[in-house]
């Protein structure tokens, strides 16, 4: 075993998806030298950590993840090389990297799936979830209703054969068996194999899944008018699971002071997220969950107005200190709006009214509530929703793709479809870095294959904003770099909580130290609010506006203002 540091305590992490974030040779998608390319640039925001969406091999059914080779970097992206390259130029920086590992199925192109598929008394067959499906009136049905997160059943049949094989994803995403040793072992290897390369962590795509029931019995929860369940429970955070953990943690991680984030969705509350991650015998460190992505009421709303879409902030509030309650002091934590999965977080809970303001008061709620924070690529810049007016530009995403065909199937028109994507893609997530007002926002000199959001024209780019003091990114690598200052550094590892945990528009919060503390106060509406404050302020470390309004102990609050205030 090594000593473990905890290096990530300290840092402060920032996404990237890599098909869209720099294109150095002009085929229209990000690679692996155009972010070696953008090293100085992440270096100068004071970002030192990094997670690279998949990388590995892929026919790009679901942008990576769906992997065919685990050892070979998708030509797409690049070569061995240059992720050697990239790893060599980010540690001369001290950045670290952590890649997404995805192992909880494979592309069914993956050599195990095809020989799995050509011989049913191969080893790899054991490598996945292969069962009879049952005939019912004459009808070859699947072998139980589960429905995956792909909006299709969770089974697919193998030709004409009474097989099917499991995926919880697309059904070119075949689920492999962790229940399998042997299956294990290959999994152990490949990642030691970029752990002795040199990379510093995984972020462990879609953890929670790992174990199934195996029984494959079928889900009581209500089906959809397919007769399809639901049912994550089926699937996410089961017992198994964790002596999978266990064995990966003691034949691997314990080797290595890498830093490894768990994708945990799957409805895991905080109490249980322990188990994956506690400090005396947790086998990963940090885990992603879903509570605060979608506080908002936007999750799976097509039949909603836009009115109807408002930020619930004394429950994000909640979720925030549920985490915190259950996690201080026993798991460290990673604090994120959020991922390549999810909308722009300043369309969720900001505004494009209120850009400058809104991308500020985020920023700073990430960047000094407790935890690792991590910045999702293109926020620092205020980054937002598209507004795409067809369909089909959604569909570089299986997930889109096939939740548009369950759409029209329910008979929703193509318009409400439409308006539903704009709000809750997660493409909204995935256009290009906007760099500059070049052609392509300066990403690539051709058309990239996910189109760039036109406001990059109106000074929502990185080098309109470096030009600009009161810009978005100014503000941010400000605020990062008050993170490093040694008073506010040791502020932040104060105890952590909610102030007026029952105001409707306001989230604020604070770290109590010995004889002052660190409070956010932040507006999170696009109208003006009244916030009752009863410290003396010693210093405004942070404001995103020109002036303070205080009279009588009372603040006004305008339109996403916040503070970040040393009382
Ligand atoms: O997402 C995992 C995922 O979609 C489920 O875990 C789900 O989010 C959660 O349980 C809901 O509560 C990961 C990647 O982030 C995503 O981009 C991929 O499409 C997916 O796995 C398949 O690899």
């Amino acid at each position: 075993m090594v000593n473990k540091t905890h290096w990530w305590r300290d840092a402060v992490g920032y996404i990237i998806y890599p098909e869209s974030f720099q294109d150095s040779n002009n085929d229209g998608v990000g690679d692996l030298p155009g972010i070696t390319s953008r090293l100085d640039y992440l270096k100068d925001l004071g970002v030192n950590l990094l997670w690279i969406c998949p990388v590995f091999d892929s026919p790009m059914d679901d942008n990576g993840y769906d992997v065919r080779d685990y050892y070979k970097i998708n030509p797409l992206f690049g070569t061995n090389e240059d992720l050697k390259t990239l790893l060599d130029e980010a540690h001369k920086r001290g950045i670290r990297i952590c890649l997404d590992f995805v192992l909880n199925h494979t592309s069914d192109e993956h050599p195990w799936f095809q020989k799995a598929l050509a011989d049913p008394n191969s080893e790899e067959r054991g490598f996945y979830h292969f069962r009879k499906g049952k005939w019912v009136d004459g009808k070859l049905l699947p072998p139980n209703n589960w429905k995956g997160f792909f909006a299709t059943s969770a089974w697919e049949r193998v030709g004409e054969t009474d097989d099917f094989y499991l995926h919880i994803f697309s059904k070119k995403m075949p689920d492999v068996n962790w229940a399998n040793p042997a299956l294990r072992q290959r999994y152990y290897e490949i990642a030691r194999h970029y752990l002795d390369l040199g990379v510093d962590g995984f972020r462990l795509d879609a953890l929670a899944h790992l174990a199934k029931d195996m029984t494959f019995s079928d889900s009581t929860v209500p089906t959809d008018e397919f007769g399809r369940a639901y049912d994550p429970s089926k699937f996410s955070s089961r017992p198994e699971l964790f002596d999978y953990l266990a064995e990966f943690k003691r034949e691997v991680l314990d080797h290595y002071d890498c830093l490894t984030i768990g994708e945990v969705g799957g409805g895991v509350r905080p109490e249980e997220a322990l188990r994956y991650v506690c400090f005396e015998n947790g086998a990963i460190n940090m885990l992603f969950n879903f509570d605060t992505a979608w506080c908002n009421g936007a999750y799976g709303s097509i039949d909603k107005r836009d009115d109807e879409i408002k930020t619930d902030i004394i429950g994000m509030k909640r979720s925030f200190e549920s985490w915190y309650k259950s996690c201080a002091g026993k798991a460290d934590l990673p604090i994120y709006w959020e991922n390549h999965d999810h909308p722009r977080v300043l369309s969720q809970y900001g505004s494009t009214a209120y850009r400058g303001e809104s991308a500020k008061a985020l920023a700073t709620l990430l960047l000094f509530m407790y935890g690792t924070p991590f910045i999702y690529y293109g926020d620092e810049i205020g980054m937002s929703n598209v507004t795409y007016s067809r369909i089909e530009d959604f569909y570089m995403d299986v997930g889109n793709r096939n939740d548009v065909e369950e759409k029209r199937a329910l008979g929703y028109s193509d318009e409400q479809i439409l308006h539903y994507l704009c709000r809750c893609s997660r493409v909204n997530a995935r256009t290009p870095m906007q760099w500059n007002s070049s052609p392509y926002a300066g990403f690539s000199n051709v058309a990239p294959r996910v189109k760039v959001n036109d406001n990059y024209l109106e000074g929502v780019n990185a080098l309109d904003e470096m030009n600009d003091p009161y810009s978005i990114i100014n503000f941010v690598q400000y605020a990062i770099g008050k993170r490093k200052d040694p008073e506010i550094a040791a502020l932040l590892k104060k105890p952590w909580k909610i102030v007026d945990m029952n105001h409707p528009d306001v989230f604020a919060y604070q770290h109590e130290g010995e004889d002052e503390r660190l409070v956010v106060v932040a507006n999170l509406r696009p109208y003006s609010t009244f916030f009752g404050f009863y410290h003396t302020i010693r210093d405004v470390v942070l404001h995103n506006y020109g002036d303070v309004i205080i009279n009588d102990h009372v603040f006004t609050l305008r339109p996403f203002e916040c503070f970040l205030l040393r009382v």
